[in-house]
């Protein structure tokens, strides 16, 4: 019993070993801020209505049609494109925080529908609904999940073991639900707004790589340079040229 009791105690160490990596001290007065700006050039594509006319309880949530949702753009400013900073943290260590990122499931929606944790950062499922969800995830570089949501108020919670961006999170039951999770090891991440815009605050002072990711758009990058108590203009611009239709 002593021999079991000791390798049992070796693995436990092993994983607290991973988890108790000292986040790299960083003083707020040598760090600035990043400002993203995410803009359309041209007529963005069309978003197809959502047929939720097979389940009568979806369709019931929605008074008015809705749209996908898979490209949002006003004036130009692009909604839910997902920023993150993807190179020139070198080996810093960050605290991965305790509180969940939620995403509910509303009238048969994700909400919302684009999302981003960090690695390891408590990620809850919620059903909002009367009817039955579930969660498919299938990320490339971590565990996959399937998680049953079966009442009203059900709630699940997981965590991303490895960056991807970004995750699709699907529903079998309702297949015009689609969701995405954004997971990266820092916190420098952030999803727009109506206003086209993300705001990464206390970066250390230095050269990045920013990158933006859109569901419908593509990929791009930028460069931003982080000067102490400065902040970093970025501009990125999709165009009709590389969005998929
Ligand atoms: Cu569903």
């Amino acid at each position: 019993m002593g021999v079991l009791a000791v390798a049992l105690a070796a693995c436990g160490g092993d994983e607290g070993t991973r988890q108790a990596r000292q986040p790299t001290p960083i003083d707020p007065a040598t760090t600035g801020t990043v400002e993203v700006a995410v803009r359309f050039e041209g007529t963005p594509p069309a978003m197809k209505p959502l047929n939720m006319s097979s389940v009568a309880e979806c369709a019931a949530a929605h008074p008015t049609p809705v749209l996908a949702g898979d490209a949002l753009v006003v004036d130009g400013k692009v909604e839910n494109a997902f920023v993150w900073i993807t190179a020139g943290l070198g080996d810093l260590v960050f605290a991965v925080p305790t509180t969940p990122v939620v995403i509910d499931q509303v009238g048969c929606l994700y909400v919302p529908r684009v999302v981003g944790a960090q690695v390891g950062q408590p990620v809850e499922f919620r059903n909002s609904d009367a009817m039955l969800h579930n969660v498919r995830g299938r990320p490339e570089h971590s565990s996959g999940w399937n998680v049953s949501l079966a009442r009203q108020g059900s709630e699940r919670t997981l965590r991303v073991e490895k960056p991807e961006v970004a995750i699709s999170l699907r529903c079998d039951v309702h297949p015009w639900m689609q969701g995405w999770l954004g997971v990266v090891d820092h916190p420098f991440f952030g999803v727009t707004g109506p206003d086209g815009r993300v705001t990464l605050r206390g970066v250390p002072a230095g050269t990045y790589t920013v990158g933006v990711w859109h569901e419908r758009f593509g990929t791009r990058d930028a460069t931003a340079s982080v000067t102490a108590g400065g902040s970093a203009q970025v501009a990125v611009a999709f165009s009709a040229a590389g969005a998929a239709n």
